[in-house]
């Protein structure tokens, strides 16, 4: 008889992401102290998700659903195996080999995503907006050799497949309506696929950053560390139930999405919505069509699905109960209109791609205008001055993070910046407020006005300029100022009716004054018909601090270019 394999040993026969792990002293620490993540050495993340729900006997139960889908537990698992089978038995997939994905949300996209990691392959997903030299990037830092690709953005992959010889086997899928080859292939797959007996600490998913400068970071995830959050903030903070149906905007290939619109409900014996397109506009009446009780999106999206539904004679979305925000700092003003307009409280959540996901929140009952929240069960916090020593409250400080998940960058010497000390730096200026011990955002570090010897944080006068109900967005960054050194610089696009000249410049600056301490108020004011963002609802500020007249002061009301 064969001697059992050691509790620990990879099942990765192709070693690439295992041997380029950080090495062990340049890892976070890791903290598992919380009851819940005891977890076992083998664990599969797909099998622990999907397969324990249908044995748990949810099969009958509601599990993805999208445009002209709805699949239960029970048929989740069997896609998710037919789809493991075409890849392990059709498509020579070996254990360790990244698998690329690209497509809008779907269910069938999610199915992708748990059937690499079910067949110990790791999963990379990418933005579906990605072009061909993005895609490429990407393709050659992971060294990926399958992709299973939406067939309506083969394209922009194609083109890049000159570029990725280590690229060998693509496959298309197609729509409900319109089938692909993938379909054709599974077909022919048996309905069951034996997970493949991970260690808990082989890596999963490789996750790419959005990073606004340089080469995109991949950050590796291991199934353990997807298992981890599912027992961290979903149960503490957000306290979803089986009944509970979630939605939202955020792609699959971005952690957020990952984890809030796939892992999450799955770990909860709910079911999700997958929508391919949502825009404020689409997912506002989707909330409806679909009954959902669960919205997770961008803090932007709030406030203009809150500008929509003021317009209507009623809510559309009567069975919303929960409203998750990250991916930025969540205005005041805005949690305060949502809770107006619909009468649910947001819980906002900073969460990164190196933490996999959210680690400072706040439940409803413990949300405050203004502060991101307290550090999720399982996680610790700390502000950092600039020596890597702990500040007292009240002061301004690098945030530092550790818990059961932690940055590990696949071969990348940035680890040294995110993690020091053993803990996660995230790259973010907070202070703890000394009357609450709530955790409150101030700004990127790197994004600090320094402005005539102050400092100043764009998100707060941000946060001031949206509560003048002509402000629909803002910007607000530093822009190079002789006399200053630096100028608050606010990008503002107004609501319709209202017309950006000089008189609502100084209205603006007036409201700022009057509004948050005189000196932080934007000495100039730029009308925009639409703000830089990310795939994933950030603004970048980084091309607002670009912008060719950065050092003006004043009006300026030249068109956004296209
Ligand atoms: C910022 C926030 C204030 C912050 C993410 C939830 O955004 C996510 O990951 P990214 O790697 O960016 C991380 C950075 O984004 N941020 C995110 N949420 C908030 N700032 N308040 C918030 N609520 O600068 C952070 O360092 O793109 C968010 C879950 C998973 C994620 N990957």
């Amino acid at each position: 008889m064969a001697a059992e394999a050691p509790a620990h040993a990879s099942a990765h026969l192709d070693r690439f992401a295992l041997d380029r792990l950080p090495p062990a002293a340049a890892l976070p620490e890791f903290v598992f102290d919380l009851p819940g993540l005891q977890l076992p050495p083998r664990l599969n993340a797909t099998a622990a998700l999907l397969d324990a729900a249908v044995a748990r006997g949810l099969g009958g139960q509601p599990c993805l659903l999208g445009e002209g889908v709805a699949w239960s537990y029970a048929e989740t698992k069997a896609q998710v195996d037919r789809i493991a089978g075409v890849l392990v038995h059709q498509l020579g997939l070996v254990a360790g080999n990244r698998v690329l994905l690209r497509g809008a949300n779907t269910p069938l996209l999610a199915a992708c995503m748990l059937a690499v990691m079910k067949a110990g392959g790791i999963a990379v997903g990418t933005m579906p907006m990605l072009r061909a030299r993005e895609l490429a990037t990407i393709i050659d830092k992971a060294q990926i050799s399958h992709a299973l690709c939406d067939g309506r953005l083969a394209d922009e992959l194609a083109a890049a497949r000159p570029l990725c010889p280590s690229l060998h086997t693509v496959r298309h899928y197609g729509t409900p309506a319109a089938p692909g080859e993938l379909e054709a292939a599974a077909a022919r797959e048996p309905g069951h696929f034996e997970p493949v007996d991970t260690a808990a600490t082989d890596v999963a998913l490789l996750a790419f950053t959005s990073g606004t400068t340089g080469v995109p970071k991949g950050t590796m995830h291991f199934h353990r560390d997807l298992i981890a959050a599912c027992a961290c903030w979903p149960p503490h903070v957000l306290r979803a139930q089986a009944s509970d149906r979630f939605i939202g905007s955020p792609p699959l290939a971005f952690t957020f999405g990952l984890g809030g619109l796939l892992l999450f409900p799955l770990a909860a014996g709910a079911s999700t919505v997958l929508l391919e397109k949502a825009s404020p506009e689409a997912l506002l009446p989707a909330i409806g069509r679909f009954g959902a009780t669960v919205c997770v999106t961008a803090p932007t999206s709030y406030r203009a699905m809150a500008a929509l539904v003021v317009q209507m004679p009623q809510p559309p979305m009567p069975t919303l109960r929960k409203c998750v925000s990250a991916g930025e700092a969540l205005p005041a003003a805005t949690r305060t209109l949502w809770r107006q307009t619909t009468g649910v409280e947001i819980i906002d959540g900073i969460g990164s791609t190196e933490m996999f996901h959210i680690f400072i929140s706040a439940r409803e009952d413990q949300a405050r205008g203004g502060a991101t929240g307290l550090p999720v069960p399982g996680y610790r916090a700390a502000i950092l001055g600039d020596d890597g020593r702990e500040l007292p409250p009240g002061q301004v400080g690098r945030l530092a993070v550790k818990g059961p998940t932690g940055c590990k960058y696949l071969d990348d010497p940035r680890q040294a910046q995110y993690v020091q000390g053993g803990w996660n730096l995230t790259g973010d200026a907070y202070l703890v407020d000394p009357a609450d011990g709530q955790f409150v955002y101030q700004a990127r570090t790197d994004d600090m006005i320094v402005s005539g010897g102050y400092n100043i944080a764009g998100p707060e006068v941000e946060a001031a300029l949206l509560l003048h109900p002509a402000v629909a967005e803002c910007g607000v960054v530093g822009a190079p100022d002789e006399a200053r050194g630096m100028l608050v610089k606010a990008f503002v696009v107004l609501k319709p009716g209202h017309e950006g000249d000089a008189a609502m410049a100084a209205a603006l600056q007036d409201f700022v004054k009057q509004t948050i301490a005189p000196y932080k108020y934007p000495r100039a004011v730029v009308f925009r018909s639409s703000l830089p963002r990310t795939e994933t609802g950030k603004l970048q500020r980084f091309r607002l601090k670009q912008e060719p007249e950065a050092g003006a002061c004043g009006l300026s009301l030249t068109p956004p270019p296209a």
